[in-house]
């Protein structure tokens, strides 16, 4: 088994080792691979020495599968070249994640969809990653007909460049702009670019990823997407109407033994998920579960994960892994 992390300089791409060491995913040769500016790079991962690779290089070496995380024109140019050579290619840009050709997955909810000649694998954005998790044994047993989520993000999503833009702007210093406004002490109504409908593109993933995962085009998702100076975790307000009436205990017992999924909701003892908490965990998080009580068979829920572990890099390794337990790597 040779496994390839293309994007190993960057956020995703660090937790990805991270990830893999930690989870103990089986290889026999790693290789770190990104862009031509780090080739020669030296980096340590499990006491090892490994110099960066470029992606011809990678290719040439013919990994069992490649963990992508180095954007989604990158994505683009070589996630082909990987597979016409038999590479399995796991793929964290949102460049493959609509094409009906691909499948765009999370394990414990659409893992069974997977087969063995799939070669260009989708990893879903975070903030739909964190919410399908929590929300799929509830579409399973009430039915969801429509969601309505506002996120808080992390400028952790953004990669490097904003967090570092965040610590120039709390240390007073000068430095490169990612977002088009100061983050720290702000609040941006502003993921990824805008599109003709007004809404954005990380608010439209939202809506298209969550109906191609459950493979279900009649769940309504409308989503409001929100940069806030947090550094690692995304929350979500989820408000869920479903078909079913529910009972509160039973959904809270449903979320209890989830996979994936913890609860933390009791809030006489201030009990409820927080980003801070969710650092470098693989769970989802789920609390503040409550009906609504303005609208018949409505629930409120808050949701969050670590965007970098769950929402990419564990998502990502987990798709390994659920190749190699049902024998879809040869
Ligand atoms: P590099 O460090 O050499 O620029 P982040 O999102 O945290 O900024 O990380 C982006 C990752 O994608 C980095 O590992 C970066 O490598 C990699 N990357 C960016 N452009 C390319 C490219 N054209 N080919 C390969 N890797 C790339
Ligand atoms: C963010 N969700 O927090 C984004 C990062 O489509 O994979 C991931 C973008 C994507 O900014």
């Amino acid at each position: 088994m040779k496994i390839a992390v293309v994007g190993a300089t960057g956020l995703v791409g660090q937790e990805m080792l991270r990830v893999i060491e930690q989870r103990e995913l089986p290889f026999d040769e790693l290789l770190l691979v990104a862009s031509e500016r780090s080739v020669g790079k030296e980096m340590t991962f499990k006491g090892k020495t490994y110099k960066v690779i470029s992606m011809q290089d990678a290719i040439d070496q013919k990994p069992d599968v490649a963990l992508f995380s180095a954007g989604g024109s990158t994505s683009i140019t070589w996630a082909p070249k990987f597979a016409e050579n038999g590479t399995i290619v796991i793929d964290n840009s949102s460049a493959w994640r609509m094409d009906p050709t691909k499948k765009l997955i999370v394990p414990e909810i659409n893992g069974g969809v997977l087969r063995i000649d799939d070669r260009i694998i989708a990893n879903p954005n975070c903030s739909t990653i964190q919410m399908v998790l929590a929300l799929g044994p509830l579409h399973e047993r009430y039915t969801i007909k429509r969601i309505v989520v506002s996120t808080y993000q992390s400028v952790t999503g953004t990669g490097k460049a904003a967090v570092d833009q965040m610590m120039n702007e709390r240390a007073g210093k000068e430095g490169d702009m990612v977002y088009p406004y100061k983050i720290d002490m702000n609040v941006l109504p502003h993921i990824d670019v805008f599109l003709d409908n007004d809404y954005t593109k990380e608010e439209m993933k939202m809506v298209n990823e969550t109906k191609k995962i459950f493979g279900d085009d009649t769940v309504q998702v409308t989503a409001t997407c929100v940069r806030i100076p947090t550094m690692g975790g995304h929350s979500e307000s989820v408000n869920v109407e479903f078909e079913e009436e529910f009972d509160v205990a039973e959904v809270k017992a449903l979320l209890s033994i989830a996979p994936g999924v913890v609860l933390e909701d009791d809030p006489k003892n201030n009990i409820y998920p927080m980003p801070i908490n969710s650092h470098g965990k693989d769970e989802v998080f789920v609390g503040r579960i409550r009906r609504d009580e303005t609208q018949e068979k409505t629930l409120n829920m808050w949701i969050v994960a670590d965007n970098l572990r769950k929402g990419a890099a564990t998502n990502a390794v987990q798709i390994a892994e659920f190749m190699l337990e049902n024998s879809l790597v040869f």
